[in-house]
């Protein structure tokens, strides 16, 4: 089933079924063995977030006292992001729209009391590809508006298994987490949630 929450905006709850969601765990265990969550910080104040990342596929997001931006490898142990596993390029080759493959997955880990304040995806220099999130663990609300701070809001709650893709006109719509529902999913062992978003972030290549 798929839902059209807004224009560019397409919530499929439950895309990845049970089985689906426990082979992407594990192969989550694995990323995050070579590649550890890390704490990001806030550019500027080095205040530091709520959630733990990490990354995998050619570009990795990071944070810090410099800014936000992509980079090749991982910030505390200088080795190059895990490939993405098979499961992540085939949802986005079913639900993206963009016939370009994925460069980044940001791979987010909330605890209960974590939070993901309003923001928009701008750090990409390629717009034309939608950004496409997959859920995992306990439910979170998520909350989209509009592509000017201050607007109006909706809320959505995504449950384990859910995608989720922002692209058109939503694209650059800011967005957050207000909170984790704890308890409301089984998938992962100690509790949490994980949030998986996959970007496509330089231009494709120029036909001659
Ligand atoms: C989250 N998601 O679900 C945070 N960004 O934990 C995002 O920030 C996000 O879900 C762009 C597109 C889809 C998303
Ligand atoms: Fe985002």
């Amino acid at each position: 089933m798929k839902l059209v929450v807004a224009p560019g905006v397409t919530h499929w709850p439950g895309y990845l079924d049970a089985s689906a969601q426990s082979e992407l765990v594990a192969a989550l265990r694995e990323i995050a063995r070579a590649a550890p969550f890390f704490v990001p910080r806030m550019p500027g104040t080095g205040k530091p977030f709520s959630v733990r990342m990490t990354n995998c596929g050619a570009l990795g997001w990071v944070s810090d006292e410099r800014g936000y931006r992509y980079q090749p490898a991982h910030p505390q142990t200088g080795q190059p992001w895990p490939a993405m596993p098979p499961i992540l390029m085939q949802a986005w080759r079913e639900l993206s729209g963009y016939p370009h493959p994925p460069e980044a997955c940001l791979v987010n880990f909330y605890e209960a009391s974590a939070r993901m304040g309003l923001h928009q995806d701008r750090d990409e220099q390629d717009f034309e590809a939608p950004v496409l999130s997959l859920s995992l663990g306990d439910t979170a609300l998520f909350r989209i508006g509009g592509t000017q701070r201050g607007g109006r809001t909706v809320s959505l709650k995504l449950a384990s298994g859910d995608a989720l893709s922002f692209g058109g006109a939503a694209r650059l719509a800011y967005h957050g987490i207000d909170r984790i529902l704890a308890g409301s999913s089984a998938l992962l062992p100690q509790g949490g949630r994980l949030n998986l978003t996959l970007r496509r972030v330089t231009p494709p290549p120029q036909l001659p």
